[in-house]
């Protein structure tokens, strides 16, 4: 009796849950993209005998390491250091840091595993790798993160290198985190190279890489707006997070002419009726960027709704993009959207729907733009980061700005036609099969290892 779909995936869910206990985030993302693969490779001996999918859930190797620094009043300090090194089957590994104090090796392995698919959808070499420490910015001082910075990269260098493994920023870790790390690994290895991306523009840095995660989820939602005839004129979004990844989702929709009502942080959203301008935007990248305060000072400048502890998916919108973080809209929140007209959601962030809210966006139809698609613009502009590091080039910023939007598309186009259901694209499944592709045929081509 051959299997059905529904105990093959018990079955492998099983075991993976057992050989990784504790690790919710892992089995979740461990969950999404093997119930899109068994089904797939059911019908495909060559990848069934060689176990691809097995060897997928078990990263390449684990880094764990003590990082100690001295704070502004002398004390020793002690924090934690990871590097997910998952798959190089493509190309380096590669993927950002995370510094924030809700870390561990379960988050870091889904991230890397989902990593790996999204490097692969990008049509750039890159295997899939993410790290970071459980180090919190919150209340440090600039000399604080730069010790901080030199001790991580200290002990990082020696696993890290321009062929090898190439971090960039995430949560956490934005140019000026890049900035204290990359000039560390250029001092330990007395080289210059493209062994970080996100770089600045001064030290090999791309331009449109700021911009790239946060344009690439609104040039993502364009192309599944366009397969129904719709456009962003004049309809809202609600837009949560207000780091890079949310500023420059904010900015994209603004180009285009819609209105974004919402931003939040970990202290709760604000709600701004007016919607996002220019000016507004301003201000809040110069709060987040510079003077690093909250997001209640957005509405206490503004005049608008301040909700502590809450999120935005409670006000009326057409567009939701979750920039924020892992698990950030649950299966509650997607009724809510859903009841409220919402008909597109765009995932900035990593992860950010839990998996009974993506249940539910499909029965409902909303088109839904998983992150390992939709938020695969920054790793691609960082692609373009080590081919211009290795050229010695830099190219300009239309050039960048063209090539991002032709990736994002052909990233839709290989989506939808891996997930075309009739009249309906499943856009999880589209983005897990075409990621997995690649992926699988270099590790067959490879024998076993
Ligand atoms: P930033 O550090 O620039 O911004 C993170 C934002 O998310 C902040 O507003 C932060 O608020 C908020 N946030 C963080 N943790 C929580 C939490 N537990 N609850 C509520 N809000 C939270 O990071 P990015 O914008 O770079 O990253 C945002 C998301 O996008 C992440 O999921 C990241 O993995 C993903 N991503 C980033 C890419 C990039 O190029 N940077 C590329 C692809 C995906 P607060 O300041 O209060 O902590
Ligand atoms: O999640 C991600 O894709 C990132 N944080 C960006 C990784 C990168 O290497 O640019």
């Amino acid at each position: 009796m051959p299997h059905s779909n529904d105990q093959r995936l018990a079955d492998f869910m099983q075991g993976l849950v057992l050989r990784n206990p504790d690790e919710p985030y892992f089995h979740q993302a461990v969950y999404e993209v093997a119930n899109s693969i068994l089904p797939f490779i059911a019908d495909k001996p060559k990848y069934r005998k060689a176990r691809i999918l097995e060897r997928l859930t078990e990263p390449d190797r684990i880094i764990v390491f003590r990082v100690c620094w001295e704070d502004d009043q002398g004390n020793i300090q002690t924090n934690r250091g990871f590097r997910v090194q998952h798959s190089n089957a493509i190309g380096p590994y590669k993927g950002g840091l995370r510094f924030h104090h809700d870390v561990s090796i379960g988050l870091f392995k889904f991230l890397a595993f989902e990593q790996t698919f999204k490097n692969s959808l990008t049509g750039l070499p890159m295997g899939g790798g993410k790290g970071g420490s459980n180090f919190s910015l919150q209340g440090k001082s600039d000399r604080e993160v730069m010790r901080f910075c030199q001790s991580f990269m200290t002990e990082l260098a020696r696993h890290i290198g321009p062929d090898t493994d190439v971090p960039a920023g995430d949560i956490g870790v934005g140019a000026r985190e890049v900035s204290y790390l990359f000039g560390q690994y250029k001092r330990l290895v007395n080289q210059f190279t493209g062994v970080l991306t996100g770089k600045s523009l001064e030290f090999g840095g791309s331009l449109v890489r700021t911009e790239a995660t946060g344009y690439g989820a609104v040039y993502f939602l364009q192309d599944m707006l366009t397969v129904k005839k719709q456009g962003l004129d004049g309809r809202i979004a609600a837009v949560s997070g207000s780091g890079n990844v949310a500023q420059y989702a904010i900015e994209k929709l603004l180009h285009n002419n819609a209105k974004v009502v919402t931003a939040s942080d970990s202290s709760g959203f604000i709600y701004d009726p007016h919607g996002f301008d220019t000016e507004r935007l301003e201000f809040l990248k110069e709060l987040k960027n510079v003077k690093r305060g909250r997001i209640n000072e957005y509405a206490e400048t503004f005049g608008c709704e301040f909700h502590p502890g809450q999120r935005p998916w409670q006000v009326p919108c057409d567009f939701a993009l979750p920039c924020a973080t892992q698990n950030e809209l649950s299966a509650e929140d997607a009724k809510t959207l859903i009841s409220n007209g919402c008909i597109a959601v765009s995932e900035g962030a990593n992860m950010p729907t839990e998996l009974a809210g993506i249940d539910l966006f499909h029965e409902a139809n909303v088109m839904f733009a998983p992150s390992k698609a939709a938020n695969a613009g920054g790793v691609a502009v960082s692609g373009l980061e080590m081919s211009q590091n290795s050229m010695r080039q830099s190219w300009e910023r239309d050039e960048l700005d063209q090539r991002l939007r032709k990736i994002m598309q052909k990233i839709h186009d290989k989506c939808r036609e891996h997930g075309e259901n009739g009249v309906t694209i499943d856009y999880v499944k589209g983005a897990n099969i075409a990621g997995f592709i690649k992926v699988a045929d270099a590790m067959l081509a490879y024998g076993v290892m």
